[in-house]
């Protein structure tokens, strides 16, 4: 009861911040793309496909002599959602951006407002909610934790494993992030990449946190086949099932032992708490940009909270810019189980920030304390790697 009381006090300052502290209302004055390449280290490989670069899409609002920073996280092909850099480029251009521009911004509220007349695109809406949130957080002198409300000084960092083409290759990977300090591993699975290398790392490693992601690679008709998943101990399955679906993984979380965690399946609110009716999952990785920005993660996070839900953050291999803010969200209470919040040296050889992000020797990483991201942006090196440049500004 008194945590309940504790997090219903919490829930008040999260979904408006701005609550308790005026702030001048934000006029935008430019938005500015970036598309900018970044190679990984080493490719990347899900049940939907393999990359070795990420093409970074960049916002960068400008207020009053200050610059926030936003990341859209969208891939180059329509694979993980139906959104891509593409996708993203023309809803900001023609309809985000215009309704950024059009009046000073009051809240986080009446930006979400703003947005809510348009279908979909959460990845292009997110990126500008992100930015303003930068922007607001350095307007008033504060670190994107402390605008959110976050509690946590450092939070759990996890790594998540692509396929590889060897289990010897995994193994090698494995262990390489155990002795890094990672609290947590996550292994992508698919058809024929599952049991037996789920087995070879248990039997390696019978005590850490382990768990494995399908990104929709399986049918109900595969739930005897996911059942042998129960012999693990796995902190969760994500995702094995259809990314649009929360009733088959409701019919297929019965007939399992292992929770179930929905990563695509997520995408708002309202959708969080439908699979939680239908118990279609025990855990929920939230990834602001699938569920469209910080009003609607920060109202995910709130649910779980409120209903006892675990809750994690979920990675998109974003740069530098786009993980400060998962840091500052993976702050707050409610998240409760490491996140796919890797140092910035296990995807690129540079990044976009500085400092880099560091996981120190016991699993965390350290949430910044400084204004707005508490991380440099590296606008020498971004402008180096930019493929395309658009600013938009008021007509
Ligand atoms: O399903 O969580 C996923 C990366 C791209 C698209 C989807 C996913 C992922 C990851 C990587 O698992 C997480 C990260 O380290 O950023
Ligand atoms: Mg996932």
């Amino acid at each position: 009861m008194w945590y309940f009381l504790a997090r219903m006090q919490q829930s008040a300052k999260i979904s408006d911040p701005q609550a308790e502290q005026s702030t001048p209302q934000i006029r935008v004055e430019g938005v500015e793309i970036r598309l900018v390449r970044l190679p990984l280290l080493e490719p990347f490989e899900t049940s939907f496909g393999k990359i070795d670069s990420r093409l970074i899409f960049l916002i960068c609002l400008s207020a009053d002599g200050l610059r926030g920073w936003g990341e859209v996280v969208a891939a180059e092909q329509p694979l993980y959602s139906y959104e891509t850099v593409g996708t993203a480029f023309h809803v900001i251009k023609d309809f985000l951006a215009p309704a950024v521009l059009d009046e000073p911004i009051a809240s986080l509220a009446d930006l979400a407002r703003r947005f809510a007349r348009f279908r979909g695109h959460n990845m292009a809406r997110a990126g500008l909610e992100l930015a303003y949130m930068d922007l607001l957080a350095q307007a008033r002198q504060q670190s994107l934790s402390t605008l959110i409300g976050g509690e946590r000084q450092q939070i759990a960092a996890g790594v998540s494993l692509g396929i590889q083409l060897t289990p010897a290759q995994l193994l090698k990977r494995v262990e390489r992030y155990l002795s890094l300090g990672y609290q947590r591993i996550k292994l992508k699975i698919k058809p024929g990449w599952d049991i037996e290398i789920v087995d070879e790392v248990r039997r390696a490693y019978p005590k850490i946190l382990l768990s494995v992601d399908a990104n929709s690679a399986y049918t109900l008709a595969d739930a005897e086949h996911l059942r042998k998943l129960d012999d693990f101990e796995l902190l969760m399955i994500e995702q094995p099932l259809h990314n649009d679906d929360i009733v088959d993984h409701a019919k297929l979380q019965r007939l399992l032992q292992t929770d179930l965690c929905l990563d695509e399946s997520i995408v708002s609110q309202r959708l969080a708490q439908a699979a939680l009716d239908l118990e279609s999952c025990r855990i929920i990785n939230i990834k602001i940009g699938r569920v469209g920005g910080y009003s609607e993660a920060l109202a995910i996070h709130d649910l779980c909270a409120a209903r006892g839900v675990p809750v994690w953050c979920g990675g998109m291999l974003e740069s530098g810019i786009g993980r400060a803010h998962n840091i500052a969200l993976a702050s707050l209470r409610g998240f409760t189980l490491p996140g796919d919040i890797s140092a910035s040296a296990r995807y690129f050889e540079h990044d976009l920030i500085s400092p880099e992000v560091t996981v120190a020797s016991d699993g965390t990483v350290a949430v910044p304390e400084g204004i707005g991201l508490g991380f440099e942006v590296e606008l020498g090196f971004i402008e180096r790697q930019t493929e395309t440049r658009v600013y938009l500004s008021r007509k």
